[in-house]
Parts: structure tokens; C-alpha cells; sequence
């Protein structure tokens, strides 16, 4: 969280984290085609030239007022492959909350897994407090027609207690409930805190 006084802004950090290819910066792209371009910037990505979404993608969207300020979501993406493993605690590092975009396509089990232990050990790193810290799971790719049943990736996960959220982002379905969420929760944080 960071309060430009001046400006009267409130900016608020929003990481879409999951494995590499679960539907990220997809996500992104749904609430950029359909927000008003009045209340948001351009969709912008970082991407090297062998593929996807290399350091990050970032979005910025403004909300109404609150307390006077104008809340301005920042939200990121990290890149899921191995090996950055140093963008993506870069890209955490000030995250006022979480959206995990997990992925249901079957040989993604462990992909889910994987990178939601590395989430939990950059927050610790960080000294985020993975239990405080606001968050929502997404599972992705609801379409497919053989896409793993929510309570073998909630058990895999062992979620407790983060709202869930099916999603086939390609589509749009799911993106702004797990969205309004996520803000919801970060903006009733950043209010507790400011009191
Ligand atoms: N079947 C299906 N494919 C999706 C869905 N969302 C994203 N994808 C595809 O998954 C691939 C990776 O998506 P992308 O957003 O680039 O993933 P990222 O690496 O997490 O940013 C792309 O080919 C998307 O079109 C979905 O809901 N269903
Ligand atoms: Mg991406």
C-alpha cells in the first residue's frame, strides 16, 4: 500500500501468482477489455522474445473514492516457470493481496502444488504473513472437459478458508468475481489498518 497524499491516491498492489500457462495474464486481459478505458491504463507486458509472459504483466485499474481517496489497483502477474524464480519475489514484494490462479488441466496437479509452496515460502521470505495477507483461488479452466474436480484441488492445495472461485478466465467467466473479491478484501484490510 502506498498513499500519495498529494494526489490523494491510494495505490494497492494485486499479484495474480500460479503456475506457468494457468490462465494469469488471460485474466488480465478480460478485465482490460472490459473495464472502462476511463478507469484504467493500458494492459502492459514485459515478455522476452522465446514466449509468454516473462517478467510480469501489469494493469492498472482506478475504484471510487474511499475516506477521500482514490483507491488505484495495481495489478501484476508473475511468471510461473522455474526459473524465475527471482521475478516472481520481486513482483511480490509490497502485495497488499493474492489471487492464485490454479489450473485444472489433469497434469497440472503438481504444477498447482509446486507453485503454490514456492507462493507460501516468497511470502515468508518477505515476511508476508501468508494466513493475513488477503486471498482468493481461482480454478481456471472449469471448461475442460476433463478438468480435475474442485475438491482433489482443494485437498491438494489444503486450502483453509480462502474463497474459492471456478473460472474459465478465456471466456470472462469467473475474472470479476474473483477480482471484486480480492479488492474487496484488500481495501477492508487497508481500512483496519488505517484506523
Ligand atoms: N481451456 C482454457 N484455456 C485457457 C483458459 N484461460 C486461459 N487459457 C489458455 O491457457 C494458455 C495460457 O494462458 P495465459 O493467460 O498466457 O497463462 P499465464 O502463463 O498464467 O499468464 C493460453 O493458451 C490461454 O488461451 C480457460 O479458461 N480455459
Ligand atoms: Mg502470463
Amino acid at each position: 500500500m502506498f498513499i500519495n497524499w498529494q494526489l490523494r491516491e491510494l495505490n494497492l498492489k494485486v499479484v495474480y501468482y500460479g503456475p506457468a500457462l494457468s490462465g494469469k495474464t488471460t485474466n488480465l486481459e478480460q478485465i482490460h477489455a472490459k473495464v472502462d478505458p476511463k478507469r484504467r491504463g493500458e494492459l502492459v507486458s514485459l515478455k522476452t522474445q522465446e514466449d509468454r509472459t516473462l517478467y510480469f504483466d501489469f494493469l492498472q485499474i482506478e475504484l471510487g473514492k474511499i475516506s477521500g481517496l482514490t483507491p488505484k489497483i495495481h495489478l501484476y502477474t508473475v511468471p510461473g516457470q522455474s526459473y524465475y524464480e527471482a521475478s516472481r519475489k520481486l513482483v511480490l514484494r509490497g502485495a497488499d493481496g493474492v489471487v492464485f490462479v490454479a489450473d485444472s488441466t489433469p497434469n497440472r496437479l503438481r504444477a498447482n502444488l509446486e507453485s503454490w509452496q514456492n507462493l507460501k515460502t516468497h511470502l515468508a521470505s518477505l515476511e508476508i504473513s501468508f494466513t493475513d495477507i488477503p486471498m482468493v483461488v481461482q480454478f481456471n479452466k472449469r471448461d475442460l472437459p476433463n478438468a480435475t474436480a474442485i475438491t482433489t484441488l482443494k485437498n491438494v492445495l489444503r486450502l483453509n478458508g480462502q474463497p474459492t472461485f471456478e473460472a474459465t478466465a478465456m471466456q470472462g467467466q469467473g475474472v470479476f468475481e474473483t477480482l471484486k473479491t480480492i479488492i474487496n478484501g484488500v481495501v477492508k484490510q487497508v481500512q483496519k489498518e488505517m484506523k
